[in-house]
């Protein structure tokens, strides 16, 4: 099986070795050589002798270099198997001659692509056609023909030619074509995903202006990391992936996030960075199940609150604006921020991390965080707490899809920024209702920003810059509107003064006392419950009576509520009504619209409609 060289073809453009090993061929073992321009000029600057292609063929090199080797009388050298009949016969009527050997290396794709600055047409000419069709015939016909295609190969050649006296063996032959089929594969990969790149560049483009009654182009995907698994631990393999040419919007800078987490993150982040776009405060959201538990931006805390929030006169002294948009966020509704993901608008400072480190939480997003802030998040969860960094401007696509069954959805994003814009279509009667006020807006901005990032149906009631309680996922609105009350009516019953006074015992974690006030505020134990519930306290602490807690939340007034779609009818108003709701704000076009406008009328809420419905899934 060993094959004699007696005529080689080399055309590379990594000139490496190639004199060297050329000089030995045609020295030692008389071989001819065939070449191509450059190397020919190279291999004949060094005194050996060469017969360049062009000659061999009959047919000039062409079209800028483009066309060298691609001609029936190189392919047919290579392809022709020896000892073939009728391939011997087209040989001699073909007028064509046997070449036993290529050695070759590529246009560097590769390099040229990397380049900085290099154009898209610079790339092109670096797609070597003629190279990998020699290499490719060569390899295919190894059973008589050698393909060479590194210098890291030129020793083992020369190895070869030695214990041969001049030729090569079929298992170096199938050994060289193997890797030469592995390059080619490699090759066009590469040229693959550039092309795939380019595409989603220019897709990016035309998406900025795209219609739905256009083509949809295909999109091309990057892998990014692998995930443990996806919303369930049964659901692998799971990953996230990129749009080629596109980064991702935040990078992992601890701990390893989870399918549900970047999906948290993704929300919680849209939203603070509107809430701080609309009110310019430092804007804080803390989430659980892709719904925020609670959101705020950065207002003074009252003194009650600071009872309620366990706020020590020492912190509340210390607060900057991001760390108190986030202990408002994380305060809303403790008990269900148990465990959820955070997002900041602002650089996470030492009193935010300080704060956070109390909390169960599985992590934060945040645009940077100072050194201090990083090195005691990065110490929480027992070095396990998930810390993302935002892409500085990250723009996500004008359009976007998902895949549920199989089905692609394709959609404009839902980039509308609530702004005191929106706000000003009041339809209520302005002699009855309360004034429409700066925090009025504010707070109905903040409502509605956040049902914006809560799962549908949703309603948001907000006070004093802060959501204080959110009904999510609900099929009926009034469903939204009872659910999110109720956390309403907890939110301000933490403030009555017999909650502020439970006397809890020393060593009660700060958890257990959250779950505990909502127990007590909701009263409804059995007999072994409040036994359970007695032991966190030094004095068994006498109930809150039903009528106390109506005659509290008599107090209550001033907050706003925002629905991410019409009320279809007046009975969440009349509920609304009972939970000291002030200022609505809705979407608006429904035939109930009048209906709904005379119901807030007779309860003095201000309303405005927005125009903008909400739903978010
Ligand atoms: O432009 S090509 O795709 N067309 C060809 O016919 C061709 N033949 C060989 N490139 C071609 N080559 C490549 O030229 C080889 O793969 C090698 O990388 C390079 C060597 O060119 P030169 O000998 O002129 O430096």
């Amino acid at each position: 099986d060993i094959v004699p060289i007696k005529r080689c073809l080399i055309s590379v453009s990594d000139k490496t070795g190639i004199v060297e090993l050329c000089t030995v061929l045609q020295n030692n073992y008389n071989i001819e050589l065939l070449s191509t321009g450059g190397t020919a000029k190279k291999l004949r600057d060094s005194g050996l002798t060469v017969i360049d292609v062009s000659d061999f063929t009959g047919g000039a090199e062409c079209l800028d270099g483009r066309v060298k080797t691609l001609h029936p009388k190189i392919h047919g050298g290579l392809l022709a198997v020896r000892g073939n009949e009728a391939h011997s016969q087209d040989m001699i009527t073909q007028e064509m001659k046997y070449i036993d050997m290529t050695i070759l290396n590529l246009y560097p794709f590769e390099e040229t692509m990397k380049r900085p600055n290099v154009t898209f047409e610079q790339c092109i000419e670096n797609i070597d056609i003629g190279g990998p069709s020699m290499m490719r015939s060569t390899a295919k016909n190894h059973v008589s023909t050698t393909i060479v295609t590194s210098p890291d190969q030129y020793s083992m050649l020369l190895n070869e030619l030695a214990s041969t006296n001049g030729g090569t063996t079929l298992k170096t032959r199938k050994c060289f074509a193997s890797n030469a089929f592995c390059l080619s594969a490699k090759y066009d990969s590469m040229i693959a995903s550039y092309f795939e790149s380019q595409l989603a560049i220019d897709n990016a483009a035309e998406e900025a202006t795209a219609s739905l009654s256009q083509v949809v182009i295909p999109r091309v995907y990057k892998p990014e990391f692998e995930l443990k698994y996806g919303v369930n631990p049964h659901q692998k393999p799971a990953s996230i992936l990129s749009l080629q040419g596109q980064s991702l919007p935040f990078t992992v800078i601890n701990g390893k996030p989870g399918y549900t987490n970047l999906l948290d993150a993704a929300n919680a982040y849209q939203l603070v960075l509107e809430l701080k776009q609309a009110t310019g405060l430092a804007s804080a959201a803390s989430f659980k199940h892709v719904s925020p538990a609670g959101a705020a931006v950065a207002v003074e805390l009252t003194d009650i609150e600071c009872q309620a929030y366990e706020v020590t006169e020492e912190t509340r002294a210390s607060l900057t604006p991001v760390s108190l948009a986030y202990l408002r966020a994380r305060n809303a509704d403790p008990m269900c921020s148990f465990g959820d993901f955070s997002a900041v608008s602002d650089i996470v400072d030492e009193q935010t991390a300080l704060y956070l480190k109390k909390e169960v939480s599985d992590g934060i997003v945040a645009p940077g965080y100072t050194e201090d802030a990083l090195e005691i998040l990065k110490k929480k969860k027992g070095g396990k707490f998930i810390i993302l960094t935002a892409t500085p401007g990250y723009t996500p696509p004008v359009q976007e899809y998902r895949e549920v069954y199989g089905m692609t959805f394709q959609q404009k994003r839902n980039d509308v920024v609530l702004t005191s814009k929106h706000m000003e279509t009041i339809v209520t009667d302005s002699t009855k209702c309360a004034p429409i006020t700066d925090a009025a807006i504010r707070d109905m901005i903040v409502a509605s920003i956040c049902v914006k990032y809560t799962q549908s149906n949703s309603v948001g009631f907000s006070k004093n810059g802060m959501m204080v309680g959110v009904g999510a996922g609900q099929q009926s609105r009034v469903d939204c509107v009872k659910l999110a009350g109720r956390k309403v009516q907890t939110w301000y019953l933490r403030q009555h003064p017999k909650v502020l006074a439970l006397p809890f015992k020393e060593g009660v974690k700060r958890q257990d006392r959250v779950n505990a006030r909502v127990r007590y505020i909701e009263g409804d134990f059995t007999v072994e419950e409040k036994l359970r519930w007695n032991e966190f306290f030094t004095d068994v602490p006498a109930p809150l009576t039903q009528s106390e807690k109506e005659e509290f939340l008599k107090q209550s007034t001033g907050i706003a509520i925002s629905s991410d779609a019409f009320f279809p009818f007046r009975d969440s108003i009349d509920h609304a009504s009972k939970l000291g709701v002030s200022y609505v704000a809705q979407p608006g076009g429904s035939v109930q619209d009048g209906n709904i406008t005379e119901a807030c009328n007779e309860y003095g809420i201000a309303m405005c409609m927005t125009g903008v419905r909400l739903f978010h899934h």
